[in-house]
């Protein structure tokens, strides 16, 4: 390929903007020139995807597919220009063009597809698939409204749509011919034609399913994936009889109805709602998106008998767990197999992978909407459920048993087991959390299947979250590697620990963390308004929220801390800044009530003049992908303090890691493989461990002892109950944690039981922090070992492990 220039681009950008906007690089605005240039790259690597494609099918490669209802993309034009090895180039471009290339990468809106760390996963992993060369696809809906934006007014979450298609639909192309029909309702009617048996759906409501797709680049390769997301139109036409009668309304009910499957992301995380809308969401991607592939694999092979042999279909937690019934409906009435074959084809195709133990998050639906919804479907569910539970019960012979892994049960269709039943395997994503899917969560299911359950422990893409975000660190990186090398072996990055007694490489580490603090101070006074001090230590939780998660243990310690000042206002010489993110679902009350504490105390510590250049607290709003790229390179501590084994991995802890932050965190998730790592001499770990946690909860556990015993504590506490200066008294949570409430015991997630720990492992923290070498030398250890935490890492063990095809 001939290298692209400056120049190249600066011609295809004015090229761009007049075809496509009528505009000259003078007249045009910062949006259409970020259009613009997305077009640009788009082209480029559209053309790469027809040739990746061309060349899959001419090897007859096994196929990937990942389905996701959840892609967390954040923003696509410095990633792919990045990959495509042109950001130099297009910043260059941009500059002589008249426009401040900084000013087009901020104006892009994040796609924000997903909620938290399962949607952002995802998108690490199409990026480490393509630059793996694995002929690869995601899946998902394009949700008109990603995750809604987040503004605080008064201390309060408000919640404001997303319309992040203005500008951020020049990635997507419509391929309207690729359009699939999904059926919903109606009836199921079976008949017999010349000796063969039909069975079709007759007068369902059929919504058509039409692909964007969105190019995703690789990095230091040709190969090029597509994100295919699935957009909702109706197939009826507006009834023109009712239009001319001035039913206006009433003539778009039909396309209404149909859109509003596409309209909006569920913002819930780690939480099933349980609406219809949803599970219409989930059909309508799984159906359209098998129908498509087995479009495409007949067309190819002419049978859809080795579809096991030529696909594999990843699951992303049980979201898309209908491509199970989907699949064999499509083999059965479709492909005209029987139930033998189809199934022996499903269960080589679909892999499954868990994300959560919270049972408030396990998908159960109630057997009537499945059967109302999906009538075709629900058929299919009932016999795998049927056969599943002669199984079991053959196993076992244990009706406790039966009913424990049972898939329709108590009027319910018990997502999990469905998956576990139709699936080649099932993955949980730290070592941890996989030890307690076979213990505890699945435990019956392993008894029976063992050679089922694996470990894919999570992995980020480091090329966005330390190479593109962190340039200072990145040049590091190269001068002390010979190069760059640990893009795409991040195993490399292991040389750093040859430099742990080199003074000036520690003090250049510490002189880019300072800067990175300074720049993002800079970004927080502009965009927000928010004084930063950059010589104060940066603590931070950035994450959803959610009570597991423990951001209130987070406050009750800063709560300890003024309380000190008050009593002793020269107890701080350090300066230290908490910073908090996190968005909390709409209907999550309690999060909502923890963050606008989080506000309140703010504004409380921002007011004291004890706590000038000693203690901030800022809670940063829209917390986000986009954010999340300035903050983690100036992060220096990562909170990471979830119950143990509530938190299936993480991976805000390893972006942390990746950028030199000393993780203070329990023993979960992921956080346990990092200790493997570092040992305790390179984190601030604390608290109890998972086993311990269920034996205290067996043994019985009573926060209000401690709330007695422990005088720190008891006064922190009862500053909830009267509050600060803005008068919002948090008296609930106070009740919550000493007593329970709506049903949940008293201090469900042990905050008490770990606060003095926790306070403990701060107080080291900020002691080590005194010595700035020390400290720097932590960080370089950090950086150093946190190459497997790589996404190519994890990527590589599932095409190994699991799907079973080649890579680069
Ligand atoms: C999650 C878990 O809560 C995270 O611990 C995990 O890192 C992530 C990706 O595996 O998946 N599960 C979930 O429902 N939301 C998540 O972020």
């Amino acid at each position: 390929m001939t290298p692209i220039t400056t120049q190249t681009l600066e011609n295809a950008l004015t090229a761009k903007l007049m075809v496509s906007f009528g505009k000259t690089a003078a007249e045009a605005t910062d949006g259409e020139m970020m259009r613009a240039s997305a077009l640009v790259l788009r082209d480029m690597m559209a053309l790469r995807e027809v040739e990746t494609r061309q060349k899959a099918r001419q090897q007859h490669a096994r196929q990937v597919h990942y389905l996701s209802l959840e892609f967390l993309m954040g923003r696509s034009l410095m990633k792919n220009a990045y990959n495509l090895g042109l950001l130099p180039q297009l910043r260059e471009a941009l500059e002589h063009l008249g426009f401040k290339a900084a000013d087009i990468f901020e104006i892009e809106p994040d796609a924000a597809l997903g909620n938290g760390g399962l949607g952002r996963l995802a998108a690490c992993y199409l990026d480490s698939m393509t630059t793996l060369e694995i002929p690869a696809t995601g899946y998902s809906i394009c949700y008109e409204l990603g995750i809604f934006k987040q503004k605080i007014v008064e201390g309060q979450q408000v919640e404001l749509p997303d319309n992040w298609k203005d500008l951020g639909a020049a990635w997507l192309m419509p391929k309207p011919a690729e359009t699939q029909e999904v059926r919903f309702g109606g009836t199921v009617r079976e008949f017999w034609d010349n000796g063969h048996l039909h069975i079709v759906n007759e007068d369902a409501t059929v919504v058509q399913a039409v692909p964007c797709d969105m190019e995703i680049a690789g990095y230091g390769t040709e190969h090029v994936n597509v994100l295919r997301l699935w957009d909702a139109r109706s197939t009826q036409p507006v009834d023109m009889s009712l239009f001319s009668r001035g039913e206006y309304l009433k003539a778009a009910e039909d396309e209404a109805m149909a859109e509003t499957i596409a309209k909006v992301l569920y913002p819930e995380d780690n939480h099933l709602e349980g609406k219809s809308l949803r599970l219409k969401q989930q059909y309508f991607f799984v159906s359209a998106t098998l129908q498509s592939i087995a479009a495409k694999h007949t067309e190819l092979y002419g049978t859809m008998k080795n579809f096991h042999e030529k696909n594999v279909i990843q699951i992303n937690d049980t979201h898309p767990a209908l491509v199970i019934p989907e699949l064999m409906r499509i083999l059965i009435d479709d492909a005209g197999m029987d139930w033998d074959e189809a199934w022996d084809i499903t269960t080589r195709s679909v892999a499954y992978t868990n994300h959560t133990v919270l049972s408030e998050a396990l998908e159960r639906w109630p057997q009537s909407l499945v059967e109302f919804l999906l009538p075709r479907v629900w058929q299919i569910i009932l016999e795998i459920s049927r056969r599943w539970q002669k199984k079991v019960e053959d196993f076992y012979h244990d009706p406790k048993k039966t009913e424990k892994m049972a898939i329709v049960w108590g009027g319910q269709v018990r997502m999990a087991n469905l998956c576990i039943a139709g699936g080649m395997a099932v993955n949980g994503v730290s070592g941890l959390h996989s030890e307690i899917l076979k213990k505890d969560v699945f435990r019956d299911a392993y008894g029976m299947e063992p050679w089922k359950f694996r470990n894919v422990t999570n992995g980020i893409d480091h090329r966005r979250w330390l190479s593109e975000i962190n340039p200072g660190l990145d040049g590091l990186i190269r001068d002390l590697t010979g190069g760059d090398d640990y893009l795409l072996h991040p195993q490399a990055l292991k040389k750093l620990d040859d430099y742990a007694d080199d003074a000036s490489v520690l003090e250049r580490l510490g002189a880019i963390k300072r800067a990175n603090k300074a720049a993002f101070a800079a970004h927080a006074k502009k965009t927000r308004g928010v004084e930063l001090n950059p010589d104060a230590i940066f603590d931070v939780q950035v994450k959803r929220l959610h009570e597991y998660k423990r951001q209130l243990l987070n406050v009750l310690h800063i709560i300890a801390l003024y309380q000190k000042l008050q009593d002793d206002p020269n107890a701080i010489t350090q300066p230290h800044t908490f910073l908090f993110g996190a968005k909390a679902a709409p209907g999550y009350a309690v999060a909502k009530r923890i963050i606008r504490l989080i506000n309140s105390l703010a504004d409380q510590i921002d007011h004291d003049p004890i706590c000038r250049d000693k203690l901030q607290v800022v809670f940063l709003e829209n917390y986000r992908v986009s954010l999340a790229e300035q903050l983690m390179p100036a992060s220096e501590v990562s909170q990471q303090i979830s119950t143990a084994g509530k938190e299936a991995s993480g991976t805000g802890n390893m972006k942390f890691m990746m950028n030199g932050a000393l993780t203070v965190g329990t023993l979960d998730g992921a956080n346990v493989e990092m200790h493997d790592l570092l040992g305790d001499e390179n984190m601030f770990l604390f608290g109890l461990r998972a086993d311990e946690v269920e034996q205290l909860k067996r043994e019985g556990y009573v926060p209000q002892r401690l709330y007695n015993r422990d005088p720190v504590l008891h006064r922190c506490l009862d500053a909830l109950r009267t509050g600060f200066r803005d008068g919002v008294r948090y008296d609930d949570l106070y009740q919550r944690l000493l007593f329970g409430a709506g049903g949940s015991p008293a201090d469900e997630y042990f905050l008490l039981a770990d606060f003095q720990a926790y306070c403990q492992a701060e107080k080291r923290m900020a002691e080590t922090y005194r010595d700035q070498t020390a400290w720097n030398r932590m960080s370089l250890h950090n950086i150093a070992r946190s190459g497997v935490f790589a996404a190519d890492r994890a990527v590589a063990e599932y095409a190994d492990n699991i799907w079973h095809v080649p890579h680069k």
